[in-house]
């Protein structure tokens, strides 16, 4: 069929029931024969209106208007109600012993909707056109003071670039002024969402996501906390030591004495990821020769130079080439003359190589990480392209997270010099510097990610209800992160709403997984190619036999548990945070040294 009539016949199937057969078509009891049938036909329609959602979606995103709000709505209120209808009615089949592959698929069709709305019509519709407001308001967000307004991007380069106090902190609280009219839609949504997961057969929607790892849902939080756990001595020793010097930079009347640093002072909106403060942590000892933003600067005219420099790592790997369409259809930079979501995604529109990456780059070193974080999506959605319908996702949430992350980790100083952005390779004292540059960002990460998904599984449990939304925000941020806020908070804001991932109702702990998975998985390939030495000096550019392991991995899709998945990469079964505790481990021992004689912790 023609996109076009796909399209037409797919905005059609919302005025008409389901094809599938529902059960009261049926006589008699359920059948092997018969599941299957239904779920070739689950599939079937699935791939149908995921097209058209993701094509409605694209242009919702890249043009924020009125109607592509309305329509990419709809087409997703189509898509996410056959999934719920066709999980309800699989039901049917659920006491038949069916082979391992078509349980799974079973199995993954309860768990296909990470936002499942209620069983019905108009719960369905308000449910999916709070999803289109919830992420508008986020992506049209600004800060106005006056007559000048200024986006998300402009505030962030003022956090990262700033060194005033006071400016950051007018940036910090100015975004979160965007986020307080989300509050009562959030909080309907989790009322419909929570309905939705509940009409699955779920407690909530913390027990449906926790639900999709090949385990429990209690097994996979005690596992998230003990990996939590053996990081933590090594974010605390981050923690002091960044607390220390920008204590030195500010003094105690900007840092407060209580231990926790202030969000504002850590070169990002979130305090997320903080390699953006690096000069102010970093003494003379440890200087790095080189400066990444200034190298991607000097090297790349603009940004689809450095798409193209991202995609020639994959091709050095003996991956395939992007697809024609990509460069057609990408959006690389923020266009000036329409509203779109800036932040970074990536997108398989359908299974015939529609790939396309949608960010509004800046030429810095942070968004040439981004590009090979979001061309990993790409590659992974090609080499799962083939799986059936329902397998078609990474193992599990975070390997697709992890793909892309473990290249960057291969943007070492001997890469930069093949590339020819550098001379010559910085000697081995340059290595701390590395390290310690690596570890604001990867270490200072961990506690944040655990911290948005507490916080929303606590919400959907109805442990933290609407009256404390914001005090329970900051009380696991001073928990996890010992982050505090750098202006009065009260339940009039609603700071998790500024973060992009609680609008547009994207699971977290993924990205906490893929922060551990990561660092196995460069181990494992430099293991594979020989790689003698540290890892920080491994690179896997130019070497295929890495890009056959990655692209075995990648096919596997989501058709077996992910702990298969991991020992095809790695040979181990188990997440295990002990790879990034070995890979920093040097800058633990000069983190240690330093806070000699610090009062740590908070
Ligand atoms: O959202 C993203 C990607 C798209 S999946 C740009 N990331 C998280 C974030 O920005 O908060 C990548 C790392 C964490
Ligand atoms: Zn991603």
């Amino acid at each position: 069929m023609k996109p076009r009539l796909i399209i037409l016949s797919a905005l059609l199937t919302a005025c008409s029931p389901s094809e599938t057969p529902a059960p009261s078509d049926i006589s008699g009891p359920p059948t092997v024969a018969e599941a299957r049938a239904f779920m070739e036909a689950v599939e079937a329609e699935r791939t149908e209106l995921r097209e058209v959602a993701a094509r409605t979606g694209w242009l919702a995103q890249t043009h924020i208007t009125v109607d592509t709000k309305l329509l990419a709505g709809e087409a997703d209120k189509v898509y996410a109600l056959a999934t719920v209808d066709a999980a309800s009615r699989s039901t049917r089949f659920s006491e038949l012993d069916l082979d391992p592959d078509l349980q799974r698929k079973f199995d993954a069709l309860r768990l296909a909707s990470t936002q499942p709305p209620p069983n019905d019509e108009a719960l369905a519709g308000e449910a999916s056109q709070l999803d289109q407001e919830l992420r508008s308001i986020y992506g049209t967000g600004t800060y106005c003071q006056g007559d000048e307004c200024r986006t998300l991007g402009a505030l962030s380069d003022v956090m990262a670039y700033s060194r005033d106090p006071q400016e950051l902190r007018d940036a910090w609280a100015g975004w979160r002024t965007v986020s307080p009219p989300m509050r009562p839609l959030y909080t309907r949504q989790v009322e419909l969402l929570n309905q939705g997961a509940q009409d699955l057969g779920f407690d909530d929607l913390s027990d449906l996501w926790r639900s999709n790892y090949d385990m429990s849902p209690a097994e996979f939080s005690a596992d998230m906390e003990r990996q939590w756990e053996l990081v933590k001595p090594l974010y605390t020793a981050l923690q002091c030591h960044v607390r220390a010097s920008l204590t030195e930079q500010y003094g105690v009347d900007v840092v407060g004495e209580d231990g926790t640093i202030p969000a504002h002072l850590l070169g990002n909106m979130w305090a997320q990821t903080w390699s953006n403060v690096y000069d102010l942590v970093a003494p003379e000892e440890v200087a790095a020769s080189y400066d990444m933003n200034e190298l991607i600067q000097a090297n790349f005219p603009d940004a689809e130079s450095m798409f193209k420099t991202g995609e020639a790592f994959f091709v050095s790997l003996g991956l395939d080439e992007l697809p024609d369409t990509f460069w057609e259809r990408s959006q690389f930079t923020r266009p000036r003359d329409r509203q779109v979501v800036c932040h970074a995604s990536a997108w398989d529109i359908n299974t015939n190589r529609d790939v396309r990456i949608k960010m509004c780059t800046k030429r810095n070193a942070e968004d040439f990480t981004t590009i090979h974080h979001e061309l990993g999506h790409n590659y992974y959605q090609m080499a799962y392209a083939h799986q059936p319908q329902l397998f078609r996702g990474s193992a599990n949430d975070g390997f697709h997270e992890a793909l892309g992350d473990t290249i960057s980790l291969s943007i070492t100083p001997a890469y930069l010099v093949q590339l020819g952005l550098l001379e010559q390779e910085p000697p081995a004292e340059e290595d701390l510097a590395y390290l310690l540059k690596l570890g604001l960002d990867k270490i200072a990460f961990l506690p944040f990610a655990l911290v948005v998904d507490k916080w929303r599984w606590q919400v959907f449990s109805g442990e933290l209800t609407e009256a404390d939304y914001n005090a329970g925000w900051w009380k696991l941020r001073q928990q996890y992160q010992g982050v505090s806020a750098p202006v009065a908070r009260s339940e009039a804001d609603f700071d998790p709403g500024a973060k992009y991932h609680v609008p547009a109702g994207t699971p977290y702990a993924r990205y906490f997984l893929a922060h551990i998975q990561q660092f196995q998985f460069h181990k494992a390939l430099c293991d594979a190619i020989g790689h003698d030495g540290p890892l920080t000096r491994c690179t896997i550019f130019n070497q295929p036999e890495a890009g056959e392991r990655l692209q075995q991995m990648m096919a596997m899709g989501s058709s077996q548990p992910w702990q298969d998945a991991m020992e095809v990469m790695t040979g181990q079964r188990e997440l295990d945070a002990s790879a990034v505790v070995d890979y920093f481990a040097p800058l633990k021992t000069w983190l240690d040294e330093q806070n000699q004689g610090r009062q740590c912790g908070w």
